[in-house]
């Protein structure tokens, strides 16, 4: 008995027109997340939002390039009609590194994460990436060892990652040792604090700062002239006018985590779990912030990628 010979990558690949169009013709090109659109926001804000954001970057002079799994394949690139079944399916898998392969040999929906889309994004020759927050080291992690796999694929995978900085309900400082162990430049954008998602402070000092498109280009020709380089971390600050301050945020989340851990919520349904939670607490206003955020993030990521073409 032979078993079958495995799909070669390419072939798992499904670019839409307005993406293969731009990568042949050089053309910069973003990719985006869909665990924000099944996982992070509610519907219909969710697809009003991965429209928007998608309007955003061609604003910019750049193509997006939306991510997830249909049918087998890693679609690159969603038109209407998948987005909008997307972000209606019931039962789609939130897909991780450890889940993609899973989902892609069972046919079933998958929305990918900050991991899954890097993955995807460097299959399909995209180098920038843009997203609302990363995953990272979850409070009390010493006793129940959740830590995203987004730390581990940013330490291995060549992709740049626009984010607003990790969210305050992880425990940053934890989540910095170990982007920093596992060799990620984490880059805060036009400031020397650390961005905490919904708000413009987490207390701690970034890294490294860096303030244009054209600085953040020349670090990433850098890191590509070594073999085996992983990921970049950009985190760049939800706007002023849109931020909740991180004295009001604290008790939000601390009550939402507290509401987590009385209902026994584990593994890889808490990240969906608190921001559900973190959403009732602010009355909707957390979701405003997140848009936001993303949106900003996004047109920083078209401009990044516009330095690499
Ligand atoms: N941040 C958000 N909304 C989200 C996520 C992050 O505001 O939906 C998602 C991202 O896809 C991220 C994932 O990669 O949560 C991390 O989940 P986990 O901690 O289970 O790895
Ligand atoms: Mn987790």
């Amino acid at each position: 008995m032979t078993s079958p010979a495995p799909a070669a990558l390419a072939d798992l690949i499904v670019y839409n027109d307005e993406v293969r169009d731009a990568l042949s013709t050089g053309k910069p090109v973003v990719a985006l997340e869909s665990t924000i659109i099944t996982h992070g926001m509610p519907f219909p804000k969710n697809v009003e939002t991965a429209r928007q954001v998608e309007a955003d970057i061609r604003a910019e002079g750049a193509v997006p390039a939306t991510i997830a799994l249909m049918d087998g394949k890693i679609m690159v690139g969603l038109s209407d009609a998948d987005l909008d079944r997307l972000a209606q399916a019931k039962d789609v898998m939130k897909c991780s590194r450890a889940d993609l392969t899973f989902a892609l040999a069972t046919g079933r929906y998958g929305a990918t994460t900050v991991a899954a889309t890097m993955m995807a994004a460097h299959a399909a020759g995209l180098k920038v990436f843009a997203t609302g927050g990363i995953g990272g080291v979850h409070k009390g992690a010493e006793q129940s060892f959740d830590i995203s796999a987004d730390l581990d694929e940013l330490g291995r995978t060549p992709v740049c990652v626009v984010s607003a900085g990790a969210k305050a309900l992880l425990d940053i400082p934890k989540t910095l040792e170990v982007l920093e162990t596992k060799g990620v430049p984490v880059i805060a954008y036009g400031t020397e604090e650390l961005p905490a998602f919904w708000s413009r402070q987490s207390g701690l000092a970034a890294p490294y700062t860096l303030s244009s498109a054209e600085e953040i280009g020349a670090l990433l020709k850098m890191r590509e002239t070594f073999s085996d380089h992983g990921g970049v971390l950009i985190a760049n600050p939800v706007p002023e006018t849109d931020e909740i301050p991180r004295s009001e945020m604290t008790s939000y989340i601390d009550a939402a985590i507290a509401q987590a851990e009385t209902d026994g919520i584990r593994g890889k349904e808490v990240t969906p779990y608190v921001l559900g939670a973190i959403l009732d607490l602010t009355a909707g206003r957390s979701l405003d912030t997140n848009i936001a955020l993303v949106r900003n993030n996004a047109r920083l990521a078209a401009r990044i990628a516009a330095e690499l073409v």
